[in-house]
Order: structure tokens, then sequence, then C-alpha cells
């Protein structure tokens, strides 16, 4: 991994904001494309941390700290990830589910499709299924992320409430997250799954536009 890279990763494992702000900077002054510091960098190091919560490394308050110095460095490397903007798309609402406060992969997916430009409406996290269903008649796509396996079955519960309320057909559902898989999508009848924001994108602009 290059320096600077390495720079950031190091500065989201430790929760150091001025490392990752001052690292997100020099990397695109450098020329390092922005699709490469999200993934090499910032998602490589939050999966890192992860994995050192997972096996009792560290606690909530390190993963908290974490998760601010990537959304410190996301909010500079913003800008870049969005410099693709095309002609408007569709209008996509976006939550994390009811229970689930996890809000960076679902953040991460509404800059990249305003980067294709869909027009998104973040409806935050914890969000409750009848708020996924009043935003329904806005919208074309309704986005759900889940980052617990507790809260996977939110996004039936979700579609069971678009379905009860007579939306289901107006609107395309996606979903995705860690914990959620293609089979689970199709279980729950979701019109979608993705398993990464660029990914999401093209699934989003595809049930849109069957042709695209
Ligand atoms: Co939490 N947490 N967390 N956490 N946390 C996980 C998810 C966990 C896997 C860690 C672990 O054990 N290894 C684990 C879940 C285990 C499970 O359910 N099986 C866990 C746990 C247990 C918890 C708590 C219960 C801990 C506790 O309190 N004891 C608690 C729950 C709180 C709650 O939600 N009610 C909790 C709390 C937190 C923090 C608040 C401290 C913090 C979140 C801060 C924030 O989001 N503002 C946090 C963090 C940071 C994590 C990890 C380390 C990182 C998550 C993240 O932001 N990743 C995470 C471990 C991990 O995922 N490796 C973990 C980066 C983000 C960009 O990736 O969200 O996966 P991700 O999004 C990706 C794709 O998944 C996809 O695209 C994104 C970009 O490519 N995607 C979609 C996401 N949504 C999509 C929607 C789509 C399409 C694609 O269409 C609509």
């Amino acid at each position: 991994m290059n320096e600077i890279l390495q720079q950031i990763f190091q500065g989201i494992v430790e929760g150091q904001q001025d490392v990752v702000v001052a690292g997100v900077i020099a990397a695109l002054e450098a020329g390092v494309p922005a699709k490469t510091i999200l993934n090499d960098g910032m998602l490589a190091a939050m999966a890192e941390v992860g994995r050192q919560f997972e096996e009792g490394e560290c606690y909530v308050p390190e993963m908290l700290i974490s998760a601010r110095a990537m959304k410190a460095g996301l909010a500079k490397l913003q800008p870049s990830l969005k410099e693709t903007k095309v002609e408007a798309a569709g209008r996509v609402a976006l939550g994390t589910v009811k229970g689930d406060l996890h809000d960076m992969g679902k953040n991460l997916v509404g800059m990249m499709l305003e980067g294709a430009g869909f027009t998104v409406k973040d409806l935050g996290v914890d969000v409750p299924p009848e708020v996924f269903v009043s935003a329904a008649d806005e919208v074309d796509v309704i986005g759900l992320s889940a980052l617990l396996t507790t809260t996977m079955g939110q996004m039936k519960n979700t579609l069971d409430a678009l379905d009860a309320a007579g939306k289901r057909p107006k609107v395309k559902v996606i979903v995705g997250g860690a914990p959620v898989t293609e089979g689970f999508a199709h279980h729950i009848g979701a019109d979608g799954y993705a398993a990464d924001a660029s990914r999401a994108v093209a699934l989003a602009k595809s049930l849109i536009s069957p042709s695209a």
C-alpha cells in the first residue's frame, strides 16, 4: 500500500481525524484516484476496525472514534467522488432500517447515487417502516441499509408495510449492508441487492431504465 494510503488507513484505525483529513488531501493532491483512496485506505481500515472489535481488541468507543475519523475523511473525499455527475437519473429515498444506527454505508451509497445524477432523499438512521412508506410517493427507488443481523428483519417489515399501504407496485426496493445477501434480498421480495455503493448505482439505474 502506498505511504499516504497507509497513513489514512492507520489514522482511521487509530481514530485520528486530523491525520485522516490531511492524508486524504495529500492523496488527492498526489493524484491518487478517489475510489482508490476510498477502497484501499478507508474501507479497508473500517474492515480492520470490525476485525479488531470482533476479536475483542477494541470496543464500541474506539469503533465510534474510528467512524468519526472516517466521516471526516469522507467529507473531504466527497466532492471528488461526485465528480462524475451526469443528467438526472431518478429519485431515491435512502435509510438505515429501524433499530440500526450504522450510517456510513448508507451515506456512501447516497454520495455515489448523487454522483451518478440521482436525486437522493436521506431518511437517516433507525428509520421505521412507516417513514419509508411516506416517502414512497416521491421517489422511484427506496434503498434500505442494515448492518446488523438483528435488524435485517426490518427490511422485510418495510416491504410488508409498503405492500399493506398499496405502495409496493410503484417503487423499486433495493437492499444492502454487510450481513445482507442476494439470497436474502430474493427471499424477502426486494427488487435487488447490491454489495457495494458502485453496484447500488448500477442496480438503481437498471431498475429505472431496464435497458441502461
Ligand atoms: Co457496529 N457492528 N455496532 N458500530 N460496526 C458492526 C456492523 C459489526 C459487524 C462489528 C463486528 O462485530 N465485527 C457488528 C455486527 C454483528 C452482527 O450483527 N452480526 C456490530 C455491532 C455488534 C454493533 C453494536 C451492537 C455494538 C454494541 O453496542 N455492542 C452497536 C449497534 C448499534 C446500533 O446500530 N443499534 C454498534 C455500533 C457501532 C458504532 C455506533 C460504534 C459504529 C457506527 C458509526 C456510524 O455508522 N456512524 C460502528 C461501526 C463503525 C461498525 C463497523 C466497524 C464498521 C461499519 C462501517 O461503517 N463500515 C462494523 C464492522 C464491519 O462492517 N466490518 C460494525 C464502512 C461502511 C462504508 O461499510 O456499512 O458495510 P458498510 O457499507 C458498504 C456495503 O455494506 C454496502 O455499500 C457500502 C459501501 O460500499 N451497503 C449498501 C451498505 N448499505 C447499502 C445499501 C444498499 C446497497 C449497498 O442499497 C440500498
